[in-house]
């Protein structure tokens, strides 16, 4: 009896030795291939380590754009290293730096404003770090501090927006008053889709915004300044042109609360043309979505891995996308992806 028990001991005794060394082996393998450190084979060394600044989750765009660069990056067999800056600068820059002290093989950047970049972009280009501007561009002059940009084209999407504006008003006798939901102050979206919006109705004198002001692309703050557009303005308004389709349904709450039937009394345009806008769409209460493409992610692994094995790259490549309308919605709500 007592020697049975023994013999147990030693067994379990064992076995918790073995458990604790292959725990260490295991350990020790995994941060070798975390920091990049070759182990002999070549499999491991074709692995990329990307460092990826997001805006942050203000959006349905944002939420799908972070999954499609998510799901590429590990599809290809790298391994992401993925930063939420809340949309706030320090936060992104901060993100950078650890990238650059952690020897990354790429930074993916999308930039939550345009300027103020300069100096951790230069830290990167000085670390041999190569850098690729997604979805939102900056305003700086050295264009050697990024490999290539792939986005949209903001300015184009306003004026989409704009060209629907006129074509369906184009009976209309006295002014067209419209106000305007801004993005996010001093980012790329905010200002090219206020710019290309503004660049085709200037040419038609009675449309016109009578009030705008940024709702930071979201749907809560999207709601809160339509309601004060609402309060100051109420029944003045036949249009709302907002920068995204987030606050857009944010807005629409806002003017069903006030008692008026938006896409009816007030005409709704949003860019993005996420799920969210085709429902709204389905329902009647919103008219028209630009798209606003967020799915880039295996795009943009192929500009990676192609700048990594010495091809020539674009500087600036584009993303392909549409427009949709009110009677498209219902039979095109299934098949959207975001
Ligand atoms: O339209 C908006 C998001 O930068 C294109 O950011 C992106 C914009 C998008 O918050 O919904």
């Amino acid at each position: 009896m007592k020697k049975l028990l023994k013999g147990k001991m030693i067994l379990l005794l064992m076995m918790a030795l073995m458990l604790l060394l292959s725990a260490c082996n295991s350990s020790g393998t995994g941060g070798q291939t975390e920091s990049g450190a070759s182990s002999g084979d070549s499999k491991s060394s074709d692995k990329l380590v990307i460092g990826f600044s997001q805006v942050g989750a203000e959006s349905e765009w944002r939420t799908a754009n972070t999954k499609s660069m998510q799901d590429a990056i590990k599809a290809a067999g790298h391994e992401l290293k993925f930063s939420d800056a809340q949309q706030k600068q320090e936060n992104q820059i901060k993100a950078i730096r650890s990238f650059i002290a952690q020897k990354v093989d790429a930074i993916v950047f999308s930039p939550v404003v345009e300027t103020g970049f300069e100096t951790v972009l230069q830290e990167a280009k000085d670390a041999g770090i190569p850098v690729f501007l997604a979805d939102r561009s900056v305003d700086i002059e050295d264009d050697s501090l990024w490999v290539t940009f792939l986005g949209s084209d903001f300015v184009e999407e306003g004026r989409k927006a704009a060209n629907w504006l006129v074509e369906e008003t184009k009976d209309e006798e006295g002014d067209v008053n419209i106000v305007e939901l801004q993005g996010t102050v001093g980012s790329a979206p905010a200002i090219d889709r206020k710019e290309g919006f503004e660049e085709v109705i200037k040419d038609h004198p009675n449309l016109k915004i009578i009030k705008s002001q940024t709702g930071d692309f979201t749907r809560a703050k999207g709601k809160e300044v339509m309601e004060a557009f609402l309060k100051s303005d109420g029944d003045n308004i036949d249009v709302l042109y907002a920068h995204n389709d987030d606050m857009a349904i944010g807005a629409i709450q806002a003017i069903e609360e006030y008692g008026l039937k938006p896409g009816e009394d007030i005409k709704i345009i949003g860019v993005d043309a996420v799920k969210g806008a085709f429902e709204a769409m389905a329902a009647g209460k919103m008219n028209v979505t630009v798209e606003c493409n967020p799915l880039f992610g295996p795009q943009m692994v192929d500009l990676i891995e192609a700048h990594l094995a010495g091809e020539e790259i674009e500087k600036r490549v584009a993303v392909e996308e549409s427009m949709y309308t009110m009677d498209q919605a219902e039979e095109l709500l299934p098949t959207r992806e975001y």
